[in-house]
């Protein structure tokens, strides 16, 4: 034992005990890591899960509009995913009765604007029918233009429309960040009268 003891130099015991320190780090370094990259994995996840970009169905509250502004919520369209393409489910309130165009619009904005001819005009800043595909047609939701164009939504005698629509051409992830927007007036699904004749935009809900 005494011999060991001496045959171990004052360094050398040093040079092990900074070496088991160093392990000791290591190890811990290890299990921080470990963790850190637990932590990293379940926050994206939680991410992942919370990210509207991988929802399969979106709420989106809709809101009376004139060239004054936007006005109060009357109701909310829900949509979501199928094997059918979008399913829309209007759930609204207090509307004249009568058909509505609806589309979804390019911009996320409810906002009026002045148009060219300096009127302001309202749910202007939602841009026009969203046309990825740089069609330049209103065709409706079966067709091969704006894939924007929704199926009309129906208002029944007491204001109420709850009456769901399919949009083949759309998923959940085309909404986000664009407007949805109900014009007074019906819609042709042509361009004859050009934009299928909606009216004035009556109501718009931005898709968050
Ligand atoms: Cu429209
Ligand atoms: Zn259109």
């Amino acid at each position: 034992m005494i011999v060991g003891r001496l045959a171990v130099p004052p360094s050398h015991s040093s040079v092990v005990r900074r070496s088991s320190e160093g392990n000791v780090r290591l190890i811990r370094f290890a299990s921080d890591d470990v963790r850190r990259v637990a932590v990293a994995a379940l926050l994206s996840f939680a991410l992942l899960c919370a990210s509207p970009a991988w929802a399969s169905s979106v709420d989106v509250v809709l809101r009376s509009i004139s060239a004054d502004g936007i006005g109060e919520p009357i109701g909310m369209v829900s949509a979501s995913d199928s094997d059918q393409g979008l399913v829309i489910r209007p759930n609204l309130k207090g509307l004249s009765s009568g058909e509505y165009g609806f589309h979804l619009h390019s911009n996320g904005s409810c906002e009026p604007s002045v148009n060219a001819e300096g009127v302001r005009v309202a749910g202007l800043k939602a841009g026009g029918h969203w046309d990825p595909d740089k069609t330049g047609t209103h065709a409706g939701p079966f067709g091969k233009g704006h894939r924007g164009d929704l199926s009309r939504l129906v208002v029944e005698a007491d204001g109420s429309t709850s009456t769901d629509v399919v949009a083949p051409r759309l998923v959940v992830d085309d909404l986000k960040g664009r407007a949805l927007v109900l014009h007074a007036g019906g819609d042709t699904y042509t361009d004859t009268p050009p934009l299928g004749g909606g009216g004035a935009r009556a109501a718009c809900g931005v898709v968050g």
